[in-house]
């Protein structure tokens, strides 16, 4: 496993890609800048558009079994994946919640310390957001088997601002996995509590390689001298260290280390709980695999290669 792990260095980049970044960050800037100036006054209410969400039950279909699941989804159709809403930065705001499953959950924005709102079975509920500062949020469930049946999004605040073009701006929402409790937090009977937790399944955006890299939300699709942005958000029970091959990304938003803002990395731990923005420039054209660094996370249920990897795809 280890060697074929290693196989994946193939991109021996990092050297090369060092000297031209700094001439590139400033020209890219001052791309950037004038795009801003353009596109910022044409943005009006398209930050505000995700007013609803649907608390949905599935399957979620994995390898080698399917459990039950929970998503934030942002339509009334099961996709299997949770939604990502934008709202602009440090302006309150609320979002109408539907529970179209069977169970009472609670929803809350998770790093409030406020309470969180019951939305009964069947009903809906308007989630109330304080101010949030620029980066990346977490806003789900909080009840047992809400959380850990998976339905947790992300709230990307004033990131649209940031970015000024859509098409620019992924996102990859962590998740590591235990499908056997999963079936037994389901069924009400879980005596985890006090065990060790051992994952099996780690995923992006609710999927596992090799499906993260036909994800257009996640699998990184630019051209060369693109600048994009990627925001992560930790929903998981472990911190996850993620390996980017052929590039050095920034640091722009961190919700648990605000003192790494700035930072260049081309490995960047995400620990639990954490939203983090990262600005990543396209400087040289070729697919490049980011992974978690981690071994068992970039397996299904321990089978090599799979879990915790994406692909950054740079057009020439
Ligand atoms: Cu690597």
């Amino acid at each position: 496993m280890k060697f074929v792990l290693e196989a994946m260095a193939v991109r021996k980049v990092h050297f090369i890609e060092y000297f031209p970044i700094m001439f590139k960050t400033v020209h890219h800037l001052t791309h950037a800048a004038v795009l801003l100036a353009f596109v910022l006054p044409l943005q009006g209410n398209t930050t505000w558009a995700q007013s609803e969400l649907w608390i949905m039950r599935g399957t979620w279909n994995t390898f080698p079994d399917s459990v039950p699941a929970l998503r934030l989804e942002s339509d009334s159709i099961w996709t299997g994946r949770n939604a990502a809403i934008s709202r602009p930065a440090d302006i309150p705001s609320s979002i109408t919640v539907h529970n179209t499953d069977s169970l009472d959950h609670l929803c809350t924005l998770i790093a409030d310390a406020s309470e969180s709102t019951l939305i009964p079975a069947g009903s809906s509920a308007i989630i109330e957001m304080p101010a949030l500062p620029l980066g990346v949020h977490r806003l789900g469930l909080v009840d047992t088997i809400g959380d850990r049946l998976g339905a947790v999004s992300m709230v990307q605040a004033g990131l649209t601002e940031l970015t000024a073009d859509e098409a620019d701006l992924f996102y990859w929402n962590l998740g590591d996995w235990n499908t056997e409790s999963i079936w037994q937090i389901d069924a009400g009977d879980y005596t985890g509590e006090g065990e060790s937790y051992m994952p099996n399944q780690f995923t992006i955006n609710e999927q596992s390689y090799p499906a993260t890299t036909e994800d257009p939300n996640g699998a990184i699709e630019v051209q060369l001298g693109d600048t994009c942005w990627i925001a992560i958000a930790n929903h998981g029970l472990m911190d996850h260290v993620l390996h980017f091959h052929g590039f050095h990304v920034l640091i722009e938003t961190s919700t648990h280390h605000p003192e790494r803002i700035g930072w260049s990395k081309d490995t960047v731990p995400i620990k639990r709980g954490e939203g983090m923005t990262l600005r990543l420039i396209a400087n040289l054209p070729g697919t490049y695999p980011v992974h978690n660094h981690n071994l068992i996370a970039v397996t299904n249920a321990g089978f090599y290669p799979g879990g915790m990897i994406t692909h950054i795809n740079v057009q020439p």
